[in-house]
């Protein structure tokens, strides 16, 4: 079919899945019926904006521009925008309070006697929703003959937490430096943050936290302020907020306080002042984001109060804003010999109820750090009173970094899909994260962006596939991450189902492929010391004991697992009864956490009749057989797409393939010295001896500032 075909246009990436390339001759003709002119306002900024984009789609999608016109002079006009912005859907009489700041309907009306499509919504911003929504609709090549689609988001927040530092360095950032160029602004507005900001609403999410949660003072400083002002009036148009992470001893450092104890009067009119400076620069700026008393970082307890103390004081100084804090749960100290499991509940759990309304407490996906697998947080469902936001991390700290194709949206559902049972059967993460299961009107779901100054952004084509499914799932928990991975290749590589159908089951095995060859059946935080890259499940140099992998895995001559379980660290009973009943139970904990959970005999039986020892060989062979499988795959289609994306996509599997062999290679042949047990039939020994793969070095490794 593809042989003679014209070569496809070599693209970097940049257009992300907003690439408006021109569709197939039958469907662009289709389409073009379907779209005869445009009726969109440009008396708002955001109405320019969606008007810009509905015109640059059509145009590139169908090959033609589409005429503007005021007022609907054929059949199969396209009409945005609100009742109040268009006398045309004013007419339409469409219930639109419900709709809200952010919903839309896109719906197939009569205007004056002709067929039209109209995208209608309360509020400018949800009409923009309407216009990505529709677009995507095109460019997936869906029908549009009876649409009726009412959207509105699940969840208020739906934001992006970058961990870059003013300096440039973007910690666990492996798309080249930070986008922000800090030096430059205010005064040059790089037209990147534009697209930025559009590639944000295409797929829902309204907030950016521009700074590191590891914070210096200094962006709180006016010229600071000015800098982040200038971005926000870039997002302004998209819906899109700022907030900053701050730190929390800033008074300290750039206020010549003496202490920032959030007691203090003195503290508190300190932020006070600093919040009315900011909302004088940025009066719809978003709030603050706090790592505190966390991995050196300072906070209330250098004072002796509590986390909702600290919370609270800076919540009290943006709540005549509007502004609000998220304060982050990922705390635990080295000084704590409490397993570091369990220490953020411990902590949190007991400040239920002791947070202003306008906080949001922001917990990891998992009760460790952004690992392969890792059971859902105990924290979820165990703070009624508490509006939680989940973190997910989107940048692949833990998971091959730039060039390993892990798509993440099984990880994302599985999170969002499990029952906490808070409530009984059907407490899910999703329910409690978009407020339904406790009743909050607050919600948020935040993730660690993957994005840098990289032509792609992403360090890589498949890891935009990550940004794009946490926006999706920000805006709806419930979609199905298979849905959404094909909706993105479709837009970011082609339509052509014979592409589509391998490249969406490649991307949807590839999270449990990175699970085998990296850390299976349970076992988390294997990786090197202070870079993370590779595997070092020997490593005990890490300066704090839970910092290092011998820590998490407990392997000796007898079995291997942290035991979590009531006879063990107990921290199975921070979940609710029937959950902790059951991963207390070794034979009812799901074997994908059974290392997590339970200390077990390396001849211990399996589900499968084979011992643990068999299994976990077994599993990291798997991994790696999945990821040649998957780079067949991508050799077999090539043709499909331009040469550039295809080929330095073989060159990450090629990668990729390597790196999980070594992966296999040096954990078997690691627990092999310390299990003392021949490998089973048929299973490869690691090629190199453990002092090989022990001796390797990093030093330069990307995402880690400590060189
Ligand atoms: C921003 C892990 C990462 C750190 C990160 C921290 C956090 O420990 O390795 O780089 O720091 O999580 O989420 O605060």
């Amino acid at each position: 079919m593809l042989l003679g075909a014209a070569p496809l246009r070599a693209e970097d990436g940049y257009d992300l899945w907003l690439r408006y390339r021109l569709l197939a001759p039958e469907q662009a003709k289709f389409y073009k019926n379907r779209a005869t002119e445009l009726i969109a306002g440009s008396s708002t900024p955001t109405q320019s904006v969606t008007r810009g984009e509905l015109l640059r789609g059509l145009q590139g999608l169908l090959g033609r521009d589409v005429p503007l016109s005021d007022s609907v002079t054929r059949d199969n006009a396209i009409i945005v925008g609100t009742p109040r912005s268009s006398a045309l859907i004013a007419q339409l009489h469409l219930d639109t309070q419900h709709l809200g700041h952010d919903g839309y309907v896109i719906r197939n009306v009569v205007v004056d006697g002709h067929a039209a499509t109209a995208i209608v919504a309360q509020e400018d911003m949800g009409a923009l929703y309407g216009a990505f929504h529709f677009l995507r609709l095109l460019e997936t090549g869906q029908a549009i003959d009876h649409l009726d689609l009412h959207e509105t988001p699940r969840v208020k927040l739906r934001v992006l937490n970058h961990w870059d530092y003013l300096n440039g360095q973007v910690e666990r950032g492996y798309a080249g430096a930070s986008i922000w160029d800090w030096w430059k602004l205010p005064d040059w507005r790089a037209p990147r943050y534009t697209d930025y900001a559009r590639a944000n609403a295409s797929i829902g999410i309204n907030g950016t936290v521009l700074d590191n949660v590891n914070a210096g003072a200094t962006i709180l400083t006016s010229t600071y302020l000015q800098k982040v002002a200038a971005l926000a009036d870039v997002f302004r148009p998209y819906g899109i907020r700022v907030y900053l992470s701050i730190r929390f001893s800033s008074p300290i450092e750039i206020g010549g306080l003496k202490t920032a104890d959030p007691l203090d009067p003195q503290v508190q009119a300190w932020w006070q002042a600093k919040a009315d400076e900011i909302y004088k620069l940025i009066p719809d700026f978003g709030g603050f984001l706090v790592k505190a008393n966390s991995e050196g970082q300072p906070g209330p307890e250098d004072y002796q109060r509590s986390h909702a103390d600290g919370a609270n004081m800076l919540a009290n100084a943006l709540a005549p804003h509007g502004g609000i804090v998220m304060w982050r749960a990922f705390v635990y100290s080295a000084s704590n010999p409490e397993d570091r499991a369990k220490q953020a509940y411990d902590e949190f759990k007991p400040l239920d109820g002791r947070f202003r309304a306008n906080v949001l407490v922001q917990v990891k996906n998992g009760p460790v750090d952004f690992q392969p697998r890792e059971p859902f947080h105990p924290l979820f469902g165990a703070m009624p009173k508490t509006p939680l936001m989940t973190e997910f991390e989107i940048t692949k700290e833990y998971l091959g970094f730039a060039t390993h194709l892990v798509y993440l949206g099984p990880l994302f559902e599985e999170v969002l899909s499990a029952d906490t049972m808070a409530h009984g059967k059907g407490s899910m993460v999703a329910k409690v994260i978009d407020g339904s299961l406790d009743g909050h009107a607050l919600t948020g779901m935040a993730g660690v962006a993957n994005i840098g100054t990289d032509r792609d952004w992403c360090g890589s084509d498949f890891n935009q596939a990550n940004w794009y499914v946490f926006g999706r799932l920000a805006w709806n928990p419930s979609l199905s991450s298979r849905a959404i991975a094909e909706e993105w290749v479709r837009m970011t590589f082609s339509n052509d189902q014979a592409f589509v159908k391998p490249v969406v089951e490649m991307m949807m095995g590839s999270r449990e492929a990175a699970v085998d060859y990296m850390t299976p059946l349970g076992l988390l935080h294997l990786m090197g010391p202070g870079h993370h890259y590779g595997p070092a499940p020997w490593d005990a140099s890490e300066s704090s004991a839970d910092w290092r992998p011998v820590y998490y895995h407990r392997a000796n001559r007898q079995g291997i697992g942290f035991d979590r379980s009531r006879s063990g660290s107990d921290a199975v009973d921070q979940y609710a009864a029937p959950l902790a009943a059951q991963f207390n139970d070794l034979k009812q904990t799901p074997e994908q956490y059974l290392l997590y959970f339970h200390h077990i005999g390396w001849d211990y039986r399996m589900r499968s009749g084979h011992t643990l020892w068999y299994e976990l060989v077994a599993h990291y062979t798997q991994g790696v057989d999945d990821v040649k499988r998957m780079r067949q795959t991508w050799l077999g289609l090539h043709g499909y797409i331009d040469e550039q994306r295809y080929e330095q996509t073989a060159a990450f599997l090629t990668i990729q393939e390597k790196e999980a062999q070594w992966w296999r290679d040096a954990s078997i042949g690691y627990f092999q010295s310390i299990s003392g047990l021949p490998l089973p039939p048929a299973y490869a020994s690691p090629p190199q001896s453990l002092q090989y793969y022990e001796s390797l070095t990093f030093p330069y490794a990307p995402g880690f500032s400590s060189w």
